[in-house]
């Protein structure tokens, strides 16, 4: 089978967040306020989300970034910066995140309307005006907005099909597929030519696509095991719209309207249902002869040729119309919104040089975002330190007095009463 997986890598990445101000209040009577510096806003994230329109992983394959918005700066007066958009990733139903690297399944986003953050928001700097404490009257620093970086994901889809073509041997069926999508089956001019079936994606514009399947050529009493078997009636019966393929060159072999009786009757033998499914009944080769040529042994909805390029853009809007349709009609469960657990806690790790590395988010966010060149910055990254536990964490880990360690980008000497 060829193409039954769709796969492709993605980078995403959070908005950076805004940075803290600092300002002072004025005020008419008093030379220097209060500090009234806002905050710096989110940015935004990015969340991919199963949508049962999208059929394809098309769309990545040559744009793979997908970036939100960055939060604004805060500003004077206590204002606060503007969080950044959100974006939203559209994918198939049935898509599957992995690890890039490792291949690890990271989710499932098997339902329409299942949800799951991809690259976390920025977080957005405080500004001068949390600082204030008793110790602390007039604090002249604030956090820099945090950085977001590319995240890489590897995703995989298990196309199914939305269209099932349903023809004779030699109806054109893999030529068909061949110039409405980058599937590129085998084409000949003997029956069963195509042994296997074979998916490609019908994409119509940004918005409108859909999956569809050269199926091995059916024949009278395929129900019963003739020629390929109902093997591959299965696969039909997985898709939700049908099209039945008439070859109108068919001079020797039975005419469009033989066509036609025979392939139903097939379909209701293996199972009644399938001739209630939302169907198109299309002419091919209508170079060659036209339904006109056939009068009423031609029932057609519409004709087309595949070598000719007509009638081809008409029969891929009916389908994705009926393909819609469909989608719409098919019950959905709501979806969910998948978490993944944080990383939370400080640990200590050695680096490749043997200097001690405190890691966490929280601690990196501490010496990050501050400005360590300002006094008051580096006292109050060193309150928020050992309030969240480095120091205790650095003697359990056996660091001693004159070591060298880092944080992020930081890198400072450890005394004992950090
Ligand atoms: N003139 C003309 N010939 C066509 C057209 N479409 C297909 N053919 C020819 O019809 C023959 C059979 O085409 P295929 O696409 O292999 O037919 P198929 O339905 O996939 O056949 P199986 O795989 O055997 O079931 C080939 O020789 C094609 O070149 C068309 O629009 N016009
Ligand atoms: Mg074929």
């Amino acid at each position: 089978m060829s193409n039954f997986v769709d796969e492709c890598n993605i980078c995403l990445r959070g908005g950076d967040g805004g940075a803290g101000c600092v300002s002072f209040r004025r005020e008419a009577h008093v030379s220097r306020g209060g500090p009234d510096g806002g905050d710096g806003g989110h940015g935004g994230s990015v969340w991919l989300i199963a949508d049962r329109n999208v059929a394809s992983l098309l769309a990545f394959r040559d744009h793979p970034h997908r970036i939100a918005g960055n939060g604004s700066h805060g500003q004077g007066a206590k204002k606060h910066g503007k969080r950044g958009a959100d974006q939203l990733v559209r994918v198939p139903v049935g898509t599957t995140v992995h690890d890039h690297l490792t291949g690890d399944l990271l989710v499932d986003l098997a339902r329409h309307g299942d949800r799951w953050l991809g690259a976390p928001c920025g977080q957005g700097g405080q500004g001068n005006a949390r600082f204030l404490s008793n110790r602390r009257r007039a604090p002249a620093f604030a956090e820099q907005g945090e950085k977001s970086h590319d995240l890489w994901y590897r995703l995989e889809l298990k196309l199914l099909a939305d269209v099932a073509l349903v023809g004779f041997p030699s109806a054109g069926k893999s030529t068909l597929i061949s110039v409405v999508s980058r599937a590129k089956p085998k084409i000949a001019d003997y029956p069963f030519t195509t042994l296997e079936p074979n998916l490609g994606v019908v994409r119509l514009d940004s918005e409108n696509e859909f999956v569809m399947a050269d199926l091995p050529g059916l024949i009278e009493g395929a129900s019963e095991g003739h020629g390929l078997g109902h093997r591959f009636l299965r696969h039909i019966e997985r898709a939700g719209v049908l099209v039945y393929l008439l070859d109108l060159a068919s001079v020797d072999g039975p005419n469009p309207a033989e066509q036609l009786t025979a392939l139903r009757h097939e379909l209701e033998a293996y199972r009644p249902s399938l001739l209630e499914r939302p169907s198109l009944v299309v002419g091919s080769k209508r170079d060659v002869l036209t339904a006109d040529d056939w009068g009423a042994d031609a029932p057609v909805d519409l004709e087309i040729s595949s070598v000719a390029n007509s009638g081809l853009d008409e029969l891929k809007w009916r389908l994705m119309s009926l393909v819609s349709k469909w989608r719409q009609s098919e019950p959905t469960a709501e979806g969910f919104v998948i978490h993944r657990p944080q990383p939370t806690g400080v640990q200590v790790a050695r680096d490749d040089d043997g200097v001690w590395r405190v890691l966490g988010r929280e601690a990196e966010r501490a010496v990050a975002l501050s400005d360590l060149t300002d006094i008051g910055a580096l006292d109050y990254a060193q309150a928020r330190l050992r309030k969240l536990g480095v120091e205790k964490a650095l003697r359990r880990a056996g660091v001693k007095e004159g070591d060298e360690v880092r944080i992020g980008t930081f890198e400072f000497e450890y005394e004992e009463d950090l």
